[in-house]
């Protein structure tokens, strides 16, 4: 039978696109429809996300699937984790959504600790701690006239969903990164929402991958030339579920690096770690497709190079990335390195000085040139990886043989050769677009196109081209690369 065609929109926090994707047995092929940049608004009440021009692009997108040459079976929505948009009892979007890098959570947490300690929170939920996790979010607006007015909270991709179809629900993998699913029950957790005098009501019934998530309104079917018919499909609406998905892993002893604005790195499990050292260790037991578990902590990612080189365009200061990284792989080795993590590095502002402060206080080389700063920073991700996947590794009691990558950061030739070494394994590097592919096979696997997790991957594995990056045979390797973690790390 001829293949079937699924529109996946995927909204990263540096760009959206639509893709239609193309399943069929053996077949799995991607068209980008419609890319455009996501970028942040600062209002003087703080950082939002442009959720309107982020909707007209989705608009635009789909307009685009429907004039190609397939008809659309389904749509599925996949967005970054934990933000969220607040409905009132009109059904109306009450204002913009925050950003997560927005600052109105800052000191929050402690705050909520002292009510129901962060021991306690791990042992329902199994998130790490980041401080704009959903629950921080909504300890931030206790008491604002917004939250008052509220009366339904719809993480973004569930927001998506609900102006396309009218549906009002939760996905699973995204609501495991709000800090209020209890990650052994599968269920909102009732006794943190009280605990914490949060509005249980707030929250929409949840949905797994595959469930039905309405169908095309008449006005958004007559603004899309989609058929009003055209289903809405729950998929890993976490992007970082729906990448997993199409990891293209043939050996069971596999990590993952989902690489792009944030490095996630860890491993898949079939049941959460929630032991205090996981806890202590700050890694996370999000919910993947099929009830497996996301078992990984977040690193900061590429947003220290994409943060960086908005620093310099900001000041006329143009750099072309891949000429940038070509300079970067012929700068010294070593010079400096950071922790990616410290969270002094989480805001919005001008990177290459939090860098170079960081290097100051730390004893190293301040980084003088673009290309040395690019150095140090995919130096300090590689450091990073090693040691979050060989933590995952120790703390889930597993194996690694293989670290596969992707999302754009796959496209890095030198963080992927640069990771192999550091973490003495291979890197397969691809797909690019793999959280694109991942909602799409989910919705083809709803569709009855495509078999479980295995099959979907091995489908990528089969159709998808991957680079692999052996790690150096050197027996000095080893070395530098525990000389440079105890500096970056301490
Ligand atoms: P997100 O989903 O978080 O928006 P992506 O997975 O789209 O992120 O990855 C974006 C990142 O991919 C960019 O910040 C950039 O560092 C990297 N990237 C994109 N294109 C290239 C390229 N040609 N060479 C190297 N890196 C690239
Ligand atoms: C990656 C991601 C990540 C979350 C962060 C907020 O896009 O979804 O998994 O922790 O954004």
């Amino acid at each position: 039978s001829a293949p079937s065609a699924f529109a996946a929109v995927d909204l990263g926090a540096s760009s959206g696109r639509v893709v239609v994707g193309r399943v069929g047995a053996g077949t799995l092929d991607l068209t980008e429809v419609h890319r455009f940049p996501n970028t942040p608004v600062r209002l003087p009440g703080g950082l939002h996300w442009d959720i309107l021009a982020l909707y007209r692009g989705v608009l635009e997108g789909l307009r685009g699937a429907a004039a190609g040459p397939d008809p659309i079976a389904s749509i599925g929505i996949d967005t970054w984790a934990v933000d969220y948009g607040l409905l009132d009892a009109d059904g109306r979007l009450l204002g913009n959504p925050y950003h997560y890098r927005d600052a109105r959570t800052d000191g929050v947490a402690e705050r909520v600790w002292e009510r129901v300690p962060a021991a306690e929170l791990y042992a329902v939920t199994g998130l790490q701690h980041l401080p704009f996790n959903t629950v921080y979010q909504l300890a931030a607006a206790r008491d604002t006239a917004q939250l008052a007015a509220a009366r339904t909270l719809l993480l973004v991709p569930d927001l998506l969903t609900h102006w396309l179809t009218g549906s009002v629900g939760a996905e699973a993998t995204n609501a495991s990164t709000t800090g209020l699913y209890d990650a052994v029950a599968g269920t909102w957790s009732r006794e943190l929402l009280d605990r914490l005098e949060l509005p249980a009501a707030l929250l929409p019934p949840i949905r797994r991958p595959g469930d039905p998530a309405g169908t095309l309104l008449p006005q958004v079917a007559a603004e899309t030339g989609l058929p009003e018919s055209t289903p809405v499909t729950a998929v890993g609406s976490h992007d970082t579920a729906s990448a997993v998905v199409a990891v293209p892993a043939t050996d069971p002893d596999f990590a993952y690096i989902s690489c792009g604005t944030w490095s996630l790195a860890g491993l898949e499990l079939s049941a959460p770690v929630l032991t205090e050292e996981s806890r202590a260790a700050n890694f996370t037991n999000e919910l993947g497709v099929d009830g497996t578990i996301r078992y990984l902590r977040n690193v900061m990612g590429l947003w220290l190079l994409q943060e960086s080189l908005r620093t310099w365009a900001a000041r006329g200061e143009q750099h072309d990335l891949p000429e940038l990284l070509a300079a970067a792989e012929e700068a010294e080795p070593f010079r400096s390195v950071v922790d990616p993590d410290d969270p002094v590095f989480l805001k919005p502002g001008d990177m290459p000085a939090r860098i170079a402060d960081w290097c100051r206080e730390h004893g190293q080389p301040v980084p003088e040139t673009a290309p040395q700063v690019v150095r140090c920073v995919v130096e300090s991700l590689a450091l990073a990886h090693r040691r979050t996947i060989r933590e995952a590794a120790r703390l889930a009691g597993r194996k690694v043989s293989v670290v596969h990558v992707v999302g754009g950061g796959s496209r890095n030739a030198l963080l992927c050769r640069l990771t192999a070494d550091a973490c003495g394994l291979p890197v397969v590097a691809g797909p690019v677009e793999a959280t694109a592919l991942g909602n799409v096979l989910v919705q083809a696997r709803a569709a009855g196109v495509v078999g479980d997790l295995a099959a979907m991957r091995a489908l990528v594995a089969a159709t998808q081209p991957t680079t692999r990056h052996e790690p150096s045979v050197d027996p000095a390797t080893e070395a530098a690369w525990a000389r440079a973690e105890a500096r970056a790390f301490g």
